[in-house]
């Protein structure tokens, strides 16, 4: 449409954490043959298994239609920024982990007198530290007030600041419309959310300080449907978005049911309570689960105390795990080693525990103090970081590459070996086949997710050893 306004809704690529990976890669070439050739064939699993999925954000955005307004999104993960078109408003959404690049680009944008519009994550928790970057702030989730947004720049009267005043009731039809992105880029298209705020605390997530701690969720009905929909464009699997699909047991079992006779495939994440629940776990094994990520975190109970998480105590994991694997579905299990009360004993039980449960992949990661989080302002006020808290962008979302902080327990100079020591003795290709074959199901997606971490975890044991190296 010729005279509408156009606006340009952009997802940034953070240069660390799941996106880092390719700059990650380039970065730190092998020194013998034998490395070189393992890295490179290494570097192509990576390329194919980036799961790249959409920001179901920006389609939440680019569904609120207004009359003479057209919405295209950007994913800079796979887009150039299309500087060449005309723009009446550029809407960036800013994640923790990729703050200076959506600074950087909003910058570019106002010096050639495009209006910029920030939102997501970090501008709302942070509001004070992007107002000088923007024309427009919008605080908070936009479901609604991105209409507001639209129609005042139709009327020329845009403000210089949105407020979300309480958080958007889910229960209202919303319908997600998948046309301002492009399919083909990603690996699926399908992602859909059915809950959102979080009723845990943990001290290490901003999930709780984002969006409440009150679990809202959607209709039944409407999640449905939106399933049905997508299915028509897209036959590929579903990505369930919510942080804990299962935390209201009644509404993810009446959901799941329900879904069955939809036939999909698809892949989330829970708690392992889960393993508890028998008919909770029928349904999701009918309705096509394949995988689960589920957050072990320590198996050190004093150490998830100290991090405010309650749930799931360690003594019944290993039994709920086995019990969800048995029902067929994959658990890719996510670990912090370096919490308040873990010592140094803790790798060699990470290590059995992985074992005694099969758990399909691990994730062994290093405490992310993270702008915004309990832990962060704890750390900073007990002077442990070892960035400047003021420093947002040093407290990169990596994978673990560098220490951000000191343990409480663990010398830092003997945390660092005995985390890569972990590291290198659970990923190995030797490992990673030994998952692959004994999976429940998805193995390929198993074996390549394992490669990945082969690679990704021995890049990060050469940025530790450096590291070390600077300490000493
Ligand atoms: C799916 C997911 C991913 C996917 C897709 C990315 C995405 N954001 O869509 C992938 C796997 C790529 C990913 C990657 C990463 N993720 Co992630 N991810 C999620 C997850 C589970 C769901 C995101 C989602 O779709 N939420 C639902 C939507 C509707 O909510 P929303 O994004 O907040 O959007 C609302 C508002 O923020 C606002 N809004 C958002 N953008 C914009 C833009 C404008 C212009 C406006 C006006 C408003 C607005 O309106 C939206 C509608 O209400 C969240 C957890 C969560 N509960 O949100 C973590 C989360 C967003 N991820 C997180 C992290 C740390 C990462 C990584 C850094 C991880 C890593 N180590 O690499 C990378 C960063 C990638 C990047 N380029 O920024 C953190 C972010 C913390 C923070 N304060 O920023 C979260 C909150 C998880 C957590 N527990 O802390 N992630
Ligand atoms: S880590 Fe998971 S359970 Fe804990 S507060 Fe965040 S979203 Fe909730």
């Amino acid at each position: 449409m010729g005279h509408d306004k156009q606006v340009l809704l952009v997802f940034i690529q953070a240069d660390s954490g799941v996106d880092g990976t390719s700059l990650l890669d380039s970065a730190s070439p092998g020194h013998n043959i034998f490395s070189v050739l393992k890295d490179s064939l290494l570097s192509n699993v990576i390329r194919r298994a980036q799961f790249a999925i959409p920001p179901l954000a920006l389609m939440i955005l680019s569904s609120q239609k207004v009359p003479g307004v057209s919405q295209s999104i950007c994913d800079l993960r796979f887009d150039k920024f299309p500087l060449d078109r005309h723009w009446d408003l550029v809407g960036i959404s800013v994640q923790t982990g990729a703050v200076k690049p959506a600074f950087e680009l909003a910058r570019v944008l106002r010096s050639k007198g495009i209006k910029v519009v920030l939102g997501g994550p970090y501008a709302t928790i942070f509001p004070e530290k992007c107002r000088d970057h923007a024309d427009i702030l919008v605080i908070g989730e936009a479901d609604d007030i991105w209409t507001d947004v639209q129609k005042d720049l139709l009327a020329d009267t845009l403000k210089r600041e949105y407020r979300v005043a309480s958080f958007p009731d889910l229960s209202v039809d919303r319908s997600v419309i998948k046309s301002a992105l492009d399919i083909q880029s990603y690996f699926t298209t399908n992602v859909v959310q059915t809950t959102r705020g979080c009723p845990y605390s943990c001290d290490f997530c901003n999930v709780h300080v984002m969006n409440g701690h009150r679990l809202r969720h959607r209709s039944i009905s409407s999640v449905l449907r939106e399933v049905e929909i997508f299915l028509k464009e897209d036959k590929r699997i579903f990505f369930f978005l919510d942080d804990t699909v299962n935390a209201d047991e009644l509404y993810a079992e009446k959901l799941f049911t329900e879904l069955v006779p939809f036939k999909i495939n698809w892949v989330g994440q829970a708690t392992t309570a889960l393993g508890e629940k028998p008919r909770l776990l029928d349904a999701f094994a009918r309705s096509g689960c394949g995988a689960l990520l589920v957050g072990i975190e320590s198996l050190d109970d004093g150490s998830n105390h100290a991090h405010m998480k309650f749930h799931n105590p360690s003594s019944r994991q290993v039994e709920n795990i086995k019990n969800i694997r048995e029902a067929g579905i994959c658990v890719y299990g996510s670990f912090i080693y370096g919490l308040d009360e873990d010592t140094l004993d803790l790798p060699e039980r990470i290590e059995e525990f992985i074992e005694e449960t099969g758990i399909d992949v691990p994730g062994i990661n290093l405490l992310r103090p993270i702008p915004g989080t309990g832990v962060f302002d704890r750390l900073a006020a007990e002077g442990r970081l070892l960035y400047h808290p003021d420093d947002h962008d040093a407290f990169k979302f990596s994978w673990g590459q560098e220490m951000l902080y000191k343990p409480q327990r663990i010398n830092l100079l003997e945390f660092i070996p005995s985390y890569t020591g972990l590291t290198k003795r659970v990923f190995t290709v030797q490992n990673a086949l030994r998952r692959a074959v004994r999976a429940p199901k998805l193995r390929s997606a198993v074996l390549m997710f394992n490669l990945l971490y082969v690679h990704m975890y021995s890049l990060s044991r050469k940025d530790l050893k450096r590291q070390l190296q600077q300490l000493t």
